[in-house]
């Protein structure tokens, strides 16, 4: 049973700011540091009421992902590895803005509403990034899950997805790996050994790549990791965290936002480069070429790169299975034309947030998901996984070899959640099985010239959204002015939505040129006031 009464005595421990109520959003809460601590305990209360109703293990991670230093956050991990539920994220906002003297009364509520056996053991892993205020919210975390009656592991530094991944083993009995960091980087590295055996090689020193980590755990993580892979790539560090400054003016967010590459990494034309965010569930491409200009290569084409080559291999198996690709309204114009038109994969756009992403994904058999700021996966249905290990026994040569690469590249994405380590390997094995360099996979279409703003507002909540927030429903009249002024420009297009993880209103635009682009976001945010 709940000890109703330690649990206020713990809570007064863990008071809530006078007049503070945040919102359990796209990427669980976020906000500066100093206002988490009654969040975290009551998210480690939440999470044990999660865990006896799912009769599983659930992870808590504190991290802010990409956002500055000073801020911090924390989300909770479904069974399967998933983002929550959505009537647990109500759960967990009722329970944030609960004052002192209502915690009882919403935890109760929430054990009868959702029919929690209270007598049924809880489990919870915890993981945290490594902002300077994380070891001590994971501290509180902990706190709230063990007033409650709940178990923890607590795995101390921890990229976001590796705990994902860790969630899924525990309550998959481990058919799925490992369920420790070592079983995963081996899998992972095992299987883009194997690729990169596939691969006919070419030139010297083709696969060798530079990584800037955003000063946050990638470097770690790879680091710890190399050994395992290196065999196949050799990684050249940057931002290693050794001096700078967590996703300052470097990382996978500031690359694609500013799109200019980080500053710490030495870069000569031609060389394929990427970026990590700090939690290292991002990446993005890039390289100079030899006129000197700066080429990004976001989530959109790495899920272009990805999802033709497995067209491919799908049409030298002679299976059809059906493969699609999942984006966000944040997707480049000329990828979804490219997509549908030139390469025919249906293109399904979803809310911003890995996780309308993710479900989307597994209505297909194949499902390539990503997010244009390098967030991203790709999921194989279970089907798909028994008939490849099957062709990849009984069929002639060729057929056979394709479905060998197939096995080993289900391998190499996690299922769990994207992780920057994963995708940056499988780019890597299909970059060298296709013999492609980074300006060729490049052009393979050419991204419209496109323009991201913030724009502070009082309450951004008064703009609401529809058409997977291509459209603005609210306030009224707002739409139609983003229409006008859309006409205006050649190949244009701009939506406006209110960010799930900063206090601001974004802005989107694309048209033919750069000039055209930076003008209509522009006039856009203006519009927005
Ligand atoms: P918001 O703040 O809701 O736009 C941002 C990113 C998302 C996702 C989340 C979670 C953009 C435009 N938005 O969400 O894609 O990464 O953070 O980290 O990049
Ligand atoms: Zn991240």
């Amino acid at each position: 049973d709940m000890d109703l009464g330690a649990i206020t005595t713990r809570s007064a421990f863990h008071a809530k700011p006078h007049g503070l109520t945040l919102q359990y959003g796209t990427a669980g809460f976020r906000t500066k540091a100093e206002n988490l601590d009654h969040i975290m305990f009551r998210m480690g209360l939440l999470a044990v009421l999660r865990s006896k109703q799912t009769k599983s293990t659930i992870g808590v991670m504190v991290t802010a992902s990409h956002n500055p230093e000073e801020e911090n956050g924390v989300k909770l991990i479904d069974p399967l590895g998933e983002m929550l539920a959505p009537s647990w994220e109500e759960h967990a906002t009722r329970l944030a803005d609960a004052e002192e003297q209502d915690m009882q009364r919403v935890l109760i509520d929430i054990s009868e509403k959702e029919a929690v056996d209270l007598q049924q053991d809880a489990f919870i892993v915890i993981g945290r990034d490594t902002r300077p205020s994380s070891e001590k919210l994971s501290q509180s975390v902990i706190d709230g899950v063990t007033v409650i009656g709940g178990q923890f592991h607590d795995y101390g530094f921890f990229k976001k997805t590796p705990l994902h991944y860790m969630v899924y083993c525990r309550n998959t009995g481990g058919q799925y790996g490992k369920a420790t960091i070592e079983g995963y980087y081996q899998k992972l590295s095992k299987a883009f050994v194997e690729l990169t055996r596939q691969a006919s090689c070419s030139g010297d020193g083709y696969r060798s790549l530079k990584v800037d980590c955003a000063n946050g755990i990638g470097a770690l993580k790879l680091r710890e990791m190399e050994h395992y892979f290196s065999q196949g790539l050799s990684v050249q560090l940057f931002n290693d965290g050794t001096t700078g400054k967590l996703n300052h003016l470097c990382g996978a967010d500031f690359v694609k936002s500013n799109q200019q590459p980080p500053q710490g990494m030495e870069m000569k034309s031609n060389e394929r480069c990427c970026s990590f965010d700090g939690d290292a569930d991002r990446i993005v491409y890039y390289y100079y070429d030899t006129d000197g200009h700066f080429h990004l290569i976001d989530g959109d084409k790495m899920a272009t790169l990805i999802s033709g080559f497995l067209k491919e291999l799908l049409s030298e198996i002679g299976e059809s299975l059906n493969i699609g690709v999942v984006q966000t309204a944040y997707a480049n114009g000329s990828s979804t034309r490219y997509l549908e038109e030139v390469m025919k994969v249906p293109v399904s756009c979803t809310q911003t947030g890995v996780k309308h992403l993710h479900h989307k994904a597994q209505e297909f058999d194949i499902g390539v998901y990503f997010e244009a700021n390098g967030h991203g996966t790709v999921l194989f249905s279970k089907a798909v996984e028994m008939k490849i290990k099957e062709l990849a026994e009984e069929l002639e040569e060729k057929k056979r070899k394709a479905a060998k690469i197939l096995e080993n590249i289900i391998d190499l994405f996690n299922q769990a959640a994207g992780d920057a380590i994963s995708d940056m390997l499988a780019i890597e094995a299909i970059l060298a099985l296709k013999g492609l360099t980074v300006q060729q996979w490049d052009a393979i279409y050419t991204d419209l010239p496109n323009r991201q703003l913030k724009v502070k507002v009082a309450d951004r909540r008064v703009i609401s959204t529809t058409d997977a927030e291509r459209q603005a429903v609210t306030p009224p009249g707002l739409q139609e002015a983003i229409n006008d002024l859309v006409k205006k420009y050649q190949l244009s297009r701009a939506f406006v939505r209110p960010s799930g993880t900063e206090d601001v209103v974004r802005v989107y635009a694309e048209a033919d040129s750069q000039e055209s682009a930076d003008h209509l976001a522009h006039e856009v945010s203006l519009a927005v006031f």
